[in-house]
């Protein structure tokens, strides 16, 4: 490591600013065979792998076994459900939830010697990937200002130092109250009661760079901003459609759920602009004969979608449908549910008609062939049972509000919503992300909601809405809010624009991070910055002598509970619910009417008040503690009760087609995960499907693209934005030759975040559209690498 043998403090740190970017280096890829099949064998081998590496092997081997069990913790990783009935006896995980596990239960440890040996200046110039390598936090530790250390703090002062910065406040709404989607559901509601009754809905939270547009596009349609299936649900289907969403790497436990639909004779038609191999054929691992060999494969129809063209796609099969109604007269389209559970139905179809595009215009808009729209229309047509699952591929699009209610158009034409077999299922990411919201974790709450809250505790929450994801920055910015609190995650680099962002967060009077483990964000800091430790998912959470469980949600709305099984790595951490309500007591003192002691002693206290102020959490306490869980109300689902200010019907909704025109040497790039990271956290450098090895730094291009480009696979490139008119650089890419539409790009966040402009965003839900961000690529440029 870079400065790693500097004494401490006399390397004129201050000088420098921390690096808000990975450094520019090449780690030197090499290409391996793209792959149509996940899993497998190589994924059993990957999850050990990855635990004999950070010397977890005997703690992390017996917790996989506990991972995801009735008795056991809720997997760190994603959101996708557990089995009602039977669990494997292998254990319920996948090769991404192990390396979760071994990323959270390694031993290493990040302690406040550490700190003094490097400077966050030297820290900052590692990559992510090192970054995270560190190990756990074990101390609160402080950034005094002007100081280019984080030092050993108590508790106690940390808390102090947190009260008496939140009190100068001119306004409580000059702070903001972020929260990433990992913290439980005791925790979440904690701290939503916190910044409400110190009086701000400044909440903004990862929804809102995720699956915000989801909710958007559902609410004011069926009712509810989330989704209407079961996992039983994908056990008794026709058809399921999978949009903009990468399975076999972002929800690996899905994939058992597509084997089981294909193998009860279920059709799968994948639409993305890159063939994953999750999408393409699934070898079962937790399963012998996945394992030697007898896949499944999955897709019966992929479409080829370009990026943004999903518009165009669904119109077209809208086309479609609509003409194959006419020639099967009944047998397509459902009369009597349009008839009794929606709205606007002969407008929808006026529009359609009335169009000036065609199937042939649609086709081209899209990229995909007419007579493949013909076919995934025909797979359509005849069913009823029909499942469109969703991801980040929609939802940062800057129509992705548009496109889901196109979705849901497809539905209501079909009666597909609220039967068994048949809905809308946005793939939710981080594993308690819905369970956040359903705690309040909200920037915009509703008034019944507010009023819960006042009837049970007794004080007036502010009522005007606060800011989300991208508002806050911009505020920041502004030097409108002076403090952040962060609930877990990595704001810096989750967000867009990240010198823009880096630049925001400096002007911070003070920026607090609840973390389990280092990242970039606690190094671009305010003027004075606080880490606080606290406890992962699988870790043993004891108060008062007592083993503790915790509470997510899953994406399909099944609350369950989740007790931890691993030895903390330090006796200084502290559980998110009591940081919480400590930074409260030394905050709000004696002007609070909350009992924020009783709660900081008592987890089922917290249940208690949940079930008080949120509608579904009846019996809480007892329900939780039942095998598997409770399933909280779900009107769309079970009563095919849709939107509330129509009388329970769901309207059809009139979208229009994006403008997708591009300059002559502009691309559009849609920023991913790959296979080896999570978010911000980077397990290791390879994306093992898309056959990459041995880097972050590629851009993913069409062969022909790359030749009228003149340029050649694996030369270097420089990548720019011009948004807003300014010039955003990322430079050093490897140009990667990959099956991709043309003039579609693909390239990794965070490393490319710094080319998503902050005003680039989702109508409506305004979330980062960093799924198309409009690009120009030149040939490396040694010049771009200047230390700035
Ligand atoms: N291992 C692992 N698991 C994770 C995460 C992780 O980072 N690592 N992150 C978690 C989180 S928070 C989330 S939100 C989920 C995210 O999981 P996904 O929703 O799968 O997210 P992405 O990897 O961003 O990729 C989305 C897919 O969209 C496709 N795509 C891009 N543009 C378009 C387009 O215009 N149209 C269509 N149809 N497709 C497009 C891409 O090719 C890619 O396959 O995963 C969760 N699970
Ligand atoms: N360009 C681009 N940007 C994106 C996306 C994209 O597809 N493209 N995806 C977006 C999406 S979908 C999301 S959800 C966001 C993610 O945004 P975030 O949720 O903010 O980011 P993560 O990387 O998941 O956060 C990782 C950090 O969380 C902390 N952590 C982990 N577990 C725990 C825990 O149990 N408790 C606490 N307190 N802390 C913990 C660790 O310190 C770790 O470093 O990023 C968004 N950004
Ligand atoms: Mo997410």
């Amino acid at each position: 490591m870079e400065n790693e043998k500097q004494p401490s403090k006399t390397n004129n740190d201050a000088l420098h600013f921390p690096k808000a970017e990975n450094p520019f280096r090449l780690s030197d890829l090499r290409r391996a065979p793209v792959e149509n099949w996940a899993a497998g064998i190589p994924a059993v081998k990957a999850a050990f792998a990855d635990l004999m590496e950070e010397k977890t092997l005997i703690r992390g081997t017996r917790a996989l076994f506990k991972m995801n069990q009735v008795d056991g913790f809720d997997c760190p990783s994603c959101a996708w459900p557990d089995p009602d009935d039977e669990r494997s006896p292998l254990g319920e995980y996948c090769e991404n939830g192990a390396k979760a596990l071994a990323e959270e239960a390694t031993s290493k440890r990040v302690t406040p010697d550490f700190f003094a040996e490097h400077s966050v200046y030297a820290l900052s110039k590692l990559t992510d990937y090192e970054i995270g390598k560190m190990g756990r936090l074990t101390d609160p530790v402080y950034l005094p200002p002007g100081g280019t250390h984080y030092q050993r703090i108590s508790w106690e002062d940390a808390f102090h130092k947190i009260g008496t910065h939140l009190n100068a406040l001119a306004s409580p709404n000059e702070a903001a109250f972020y929260t990433s989607g990992r913290t439980s559901n005791e925790a979440s509601f904690m701290y939503q009661l916190f910044a409400r009754e110190f009086g701000t809905n400044n909440m903004p939270d990862c929804s809102n760079m995720c699956h915000e547009t989801s909710g958007t596009a559902l609410r004011p349609t069926i009712g509810i901003g989330k989704g209407t299936v079961k996992l039983e649900d994908f056990y008794d289907t026709d058809v399921i459609v999978i949009m903009g969403q990468n399975p076999g790497t972002n929800a690996p436990r899905m994939m058992s759920a597509l084997e089981r639909a294909k193998r009860n004779g279920a059709q799968i038609i994948a639409i993305n602009p890159l063939p994953e191999a999750g999408l393409m054929g699934f070898h079962n691992p937790q399963e012998i004969r996945g394992i030697i060999g007898g896949g499944v494969k999955l897709a019966d129809k992929y479409l080829p979608v370009k990026i943004n063209g999903d518009m165009a796609l669904l119109k077209a099969l809208e086309l479609l449908l609509l003409q194959l109604e006419e020639q099967h007269p009944g047998s397509v389209l459902d009369h009597r549910f349009i008839e009794e559970k929606t709205t606007g139905y002969e407008a929808f179809v006026e529009a359609l008609r009335t169009a000036d595009y065609t199937l042939t215009t649609l086709a081209e808009q899209c990229g995909v062939e007419v007579d493949d729209l013909k076919a995934a229309a025909a797979m359509l047509a005849f069913k009823k049972r029909i499942i469109f699952c969703w991801g980040m591929g929609l939802t940062q699009q800057p129509n992705g509000v548009a496109m889901i209610r196109e979705i849901l158009n497809i539905l209501l034409l079909k009666g597909s919503i609220g039967i068994k077999g048949g809905g809308v299922c946005p793939v939710r990411g981080h594993s308690n992300v819905q369970g956040n919201r359903t705690m309040l974790i909200d920037e915009k709450p509703t008034d019944a909601q507010l009023d819960r809250l006042q009837e049970f505790f007794g004080f007036n929450p502010p009522r005007k809405q606060g800011y989300d994801v991208v508002r806050t920055i911009k505020a920041m910015h502004a030097g409108d809010i002076k403090v952040m609190l962060s609930m877990g995650g990595n704001f810096l680099s989750a967000t867009p624009d990240t010198n823009y962002t880096a630049a925001a967060m400096r002007k911070l009077d003070l920026l607090v991070c609840v973390s389990t483990k280092l990242n970039r964000g606690h190094l671009i800091h305010g003027k004075e910055s606080l880490i606080l430790p606290t406890y992962g998912r699988s870790d043993k959470d004891i108060v008062g002598g007592q083993l503790q469980i915790v509470t997510t949600e899953n994406s399909m709305g099944v609350v369950q509970y989740s007790k931890g099984m691993l030895d903390p790595v330090s006796d200084n951490l502290l559980n998110e619910t009591q940081i919480v309500c400590r930074m409260a007591m030394s905050t709000l003192g004696e002007r609070s009417v909350v009992d924020w002691k009783t709660y900081h002693g008592s987890y089922d206290a917290v249940r208690d008040a949940i079930e008080q102020c949120i509608p579904g959490f009846s019996n809480f306490n007892i329900r939780v503690r039942e095998k598997g869980g409770f399933y909280l109300p779900n009107a769309a689902r079970d009563e095919q009760r849709f939107a509330g200010h129509l009388g329970g019907r769901a309207p059809f909704t009139l979208t229009q087609l994006p403008d997708n025109t591009l300059q002559e040497d502009e691309y559009v790039m849609a920023t991913t995960r790959t296979h080896d990271q999570f978010n911000t956290t980077i397990y290791g450098l390879d994306d093992r499907y898309r056959g990459i090895k041995n880097e972050r730094r590629v851009v993913f291009m069409n062969a022909q693209d790359i030749a009228k480009a003149g340029l050649k696979e694996g030369d270097k490139v420089d990548l720019f934005n011009y948004d807003d008119g300014i010039e955003r650089i990322a430079p050093l890419f490897v140009v990667v030759s990959y099956p991709i539409p043309q003039r579609c790009t693909v390239t990794y966040f965070p490393e490319t975040n710094v080319l998503v402009s902050v005003n680039n965003v989702v109508e409506e839900s305004n979330m980062p559209a960093s799924k198309y961000v409009k690009i120009k690529i030149r040939k490396h440029d040694a010049r771009m690498l200047k230390d700035v």
